[in-house]
């Protein structure tokens, strides 16, 4: 029986975004293949040109009904479309839409962030047979299963689905996760164009011309940030794969593909002490020949400089700090995160003790926040000797906690919020502060952000005219070679 799974396009204000490997799609298309089945993985945003669609704004990849179309072709007996993300769901739903035109008899199971939180409306509107809440795998493998016994991927009995039965939604949460993360087979890249996206990989905090493959060694987090959405996918506890799964897997991306950095995309790579060193060490005494990054910030309190060198040693080169904010009140009461300025301050001095570049994380918008909490922030931000600067403006989310405090508080209307800004996944929107606090205008954040900016380029280039010299050298080339090509 052959499945074809998918995910949707998206819409950015960037036409050369860089590109990750959709890991989703490729380990539910491992689990199927160990299963017996016949897959085919299509990425939405890999699968077409880059189209210019007006005011800054540009569809990477296959436009709904072409992705429909592509879909079609492959001729499949189950088709699994995902939406990984809210702001891809107005493409999600049209892709949806148009598939059903082309491929009536077809069933389809949607699954991934924005179905698991809004199951009730998408069975509702979008129509499709099932839909998978959170962690796939087996789920997906026994709905095909039935689907191949039976022509139907009939939901009943089944753990984290759901779907309508007479007209009526019927939910099942999920209770059930992979307690040993290793039984599960390694993501199924080779499903995937992998040379494009070496090719296109690089930016995410990687130079443009690296060529960059992801790896989730985890799964879940044991904190619980209030902007945060990762436990609604993959539940409440943290699960990590084994220290010798892990190496075996990045050898084997090493050997297969020779990427120039490896993407650990785990939502908590550091919980696990241990294991963190276990993976270190075996990198260093196997020789693996690897650099890697952490895309999503990693947790201050889980860092110490006998764990930092053991990073280093192992191709640590670059680190992202979640350091949210310079204000107490605001980390640790209002995000819920644990961790002190002090332990900002040791870890980033430490980092660049040992070598490693560091990115520092914050937000700012937090509900509550003041101009003088924004301003501890940025006092602490001045203070740290970082290498670059992640700014971003708090967006709640729906599924967390910061969406549920908005909507109590009257900041945002949570269906307006939800289907008008985030499910258009418009890139204006997304950069832009999207409401008033009662202690913060939109305006005033936008001050703050275009303040930190300014103020951490100039502190830069003074610690480090070098920094200067090669920005306005890249700049020189820029303009040389655009002259060159008129
Ligand atoms: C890597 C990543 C990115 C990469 C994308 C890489 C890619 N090609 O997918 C980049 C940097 C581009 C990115 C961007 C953003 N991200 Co992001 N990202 C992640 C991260 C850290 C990992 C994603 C991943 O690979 N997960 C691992 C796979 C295995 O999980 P999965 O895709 O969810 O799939 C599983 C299930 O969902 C389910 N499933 C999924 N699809 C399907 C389909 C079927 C048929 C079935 C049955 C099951 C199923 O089964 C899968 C296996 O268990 C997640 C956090 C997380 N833990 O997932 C955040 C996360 C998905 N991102 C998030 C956010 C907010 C964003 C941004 C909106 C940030 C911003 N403000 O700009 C943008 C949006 C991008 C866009 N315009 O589309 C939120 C999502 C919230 C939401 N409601 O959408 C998350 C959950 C982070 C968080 N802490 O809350 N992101
Ligand atoms: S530490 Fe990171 S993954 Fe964990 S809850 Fe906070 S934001 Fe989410």
């Amino acid at each position: 029986m052959r499945v074809c799974l998918a995910t949707p396009p998206l819409i950015t204000d960037n036409p050369r975004e860089p590109l990750a490997m959709p890991l989703g799609i490729a380990y539910l298309g491992a689990t199927l293949e160990r299963g017996g089945f016949d897959v085919t993985l299509i990425d939405g945003a890999m699968a077409g040109p880059v189209t210019g669609q007006g005011a800054n704004r540009y569809l990477i990849g296959a436009a709904p009904d072409r992705l429909a179309g592509l879909i079609a072709a492959d001729r499949p007996d189950l088709v699994g479309l995902s939406c990984p993300f809210t702001t891809r769901y107005r493409l999600f739903s049209q892709c949806l839409k148009a598939l059903r035109e082309r491929l009536p008899g077809v069933p389809v199971v949607v699954g991934g962030i924005h179905p698991t939180l809004f199951a009730r409306r998408i069975l509702e509107q979008d129509h499709p047979d099932v839909v998978v809440l959170g962690e796939g795998e087996l789920t997906l493998l026994e709905l095909a299963r039935r689907a191949a016994e039976n022509g139907t991927p009939d939901p009943e009995g089944l753990d984290g689905v759901a779907w309508l039965r007479n007209d009526r939604v019927v939910v099942r949460e999920r209770t059930n996760y992979v307690e040993d993360l290793d039984t599960l087979p390694e993501p199924a890249l080779h499903l995937l164009p992998v040379d494009k996206y070496l090719a296109r990989s690089g930016g995410r905090w990687a130079s443009q011309l690296r060529s960059v493959l992801p790896v989730l060694t985890s799964r879940s987090c044991p904190g619980r940030c209030s902007f945060c959405s990762v436990h609604a996918l993959f539940g409440p506890k943290w699960r990590g794969h084994s220290a010798e799964r892990v190496l075996d897997e990045i050898a084997g991306l090493v050997r297969r593909y020779n990427p120039s950095l490896i993407a650990f995309e785990d939502d908590r790579l550091t919980w696990d002490r241990e294991r963190l060193l276990k993976i270190m060490d075996g990198i260093t005494s196997r020789r693996i020949k690897v650099r890697w990054h952490t895309p999503n910030g990693v947790h201050i309190d889980d860092l110490d400089e006998g764990l930092l060198r053991a990073m280093r040693k192992a191709g640590c080169r670059s680190l992202n700090l979640a350091i949210e904010s310079g204000d107490p009140d605001i980390l640790n009461r209002v995000i819920g995160k644990k961790g002190t300025s002090d332990q900002a301050r040791e870890v980033a001095f430490a980092c660049r003790e040992l070598g490693i570049r560091i990115n520092g994380y914050f937000i700012i918008g937090m509900p509550g926040e003041t101009d003088e909490s924004i301003q501890r922030t940025l006092d602490l931000c001045l203070e740290l000797p970082l290498d670059g600067l992640g700014i971003f403006i708090a967006t709640p989310f729906p599924g967390t906690r910061m969406f549920d405090e908005c909507v109590q508080r009257g900041y945002i209307d949570p269906d307006r919020f939800s289907q008008e800004f985030l499910e258009a996944g418009d890139p204006e929107l997304l950069h832009r502060p999207l409401f008033d606090t009662g202690t913060m205008s939109r305006q005033r954040l936008l001050w703050w952000e275009r303040e930190f900016k300014r103020q951490f380029i100039k502190r830069l280039y003074r610690r480090r005219p070098a920094v200067r010299v090669k920005a306005v050298l890249r700049r020189c080339l820029g303009l040389a070679s655009r002259l060159a090509g008129r």
